[in-house]
């Protein structure tokens, strides 16, 4: 940016299938983050504490009923509530570091037979991702790690259509990582994949939109 500008925070998303580790590797990096003096927060999608959000939780349960096209808009407008507190943090030099994020948003609904460009379009605009951790695991050993069975989207047959869904979404800033290695293996590479990214944001890279 400008001279005098202050650097700004890299916004850095995990995705993968249920039970990847994604929520397990975002608190370990954020706590490795904090300690090396970097400013980092948690961030997570759905966020369930909005009232958009409380409706897509009773939805996951099972609770209330929702037209596909209906749930899929309410995620993305979930995203589109969050975005300019986004923004804000980033500015501030805050590195955020997101559990699930638009790719979530149309693997999971195009898993369900909508059309994928209809369901990239809502998310258009918001803000790209400067690193997105995907947490490679078969979705055989995904049912594994157990836990299974609880929300609506967790049976095997729909959770292998979401992994090819996953993999038409990937582009330049994915890391595919081998989520079968375990944890502290995993949060090794995370660290210095992450550091590095923090690094080019800090040096002045622009933070550009999603799918434009
Ligand atoms: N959804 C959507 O449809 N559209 C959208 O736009 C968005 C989401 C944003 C709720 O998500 C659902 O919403 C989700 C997608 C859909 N549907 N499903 N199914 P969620 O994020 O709230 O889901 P969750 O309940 O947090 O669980 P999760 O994401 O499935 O799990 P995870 O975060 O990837 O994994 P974890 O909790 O870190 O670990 C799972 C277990 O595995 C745990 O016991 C760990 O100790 C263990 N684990 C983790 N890593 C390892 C390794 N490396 N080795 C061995 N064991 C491990
Ligand atoms: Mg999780």
């Amino acid at each position: 940016g400008k001279k005098g500008d202050k650097s700004r925070g890299a916004l850095v998303v995990l995705e993968g299938l249920d039970r990847s580790g994604k929520s397990s590797q975002s608190r370990r990096l954020v706590s490795y983050l904090e300690g090396l003096g970097i400013s980092a927060e948690l961030w997570r999608f759905p966020d369930r504490n909005t009232s958009v959000g409380q409706t897509i939780s009773s939805y996951l349960s099972n609770k209330s009923q929702l037209d596909d096209h209906t749930i899929h808009l309410l995620f993305s407008a979930n995203r589109w509530e969050k975005r300019s507190s986004m923004e804000d943090k980033l500015k501030a030099g805050t590195t955020l570091i997101v559990d699930r994020y638009s790719y979530s948003g149309v693997a999971f609904s195009s898993a369900k037979g909508l059309n994928i460009e209809w369901c990239k379009a809502p998310e258009i605009g918001l803000l790209a991702p400067d690193l997105v951790f995907y947490l490679d695991l078969p979705p055989e050993k995904a049912a594994e790690r157990g836990g299974y069975g609880g929300e609506r989207y967790e049976h095997l047959d729909f959770q292998r259509k979401v992994a090819e869904k996953y993999h038409l979404l990937r582009d330049d800033s994915w890391k595919i990582i081998d989520a079968c290695l375990p944890i502290e293996d995993v949060q090794k590479q995370l660290r210095d994949l992450a550091l590095d990214c923090i690094t080019t944001c800090q040096s002045g890279k622009p933070i550009s939109q999603l799918w434009l």
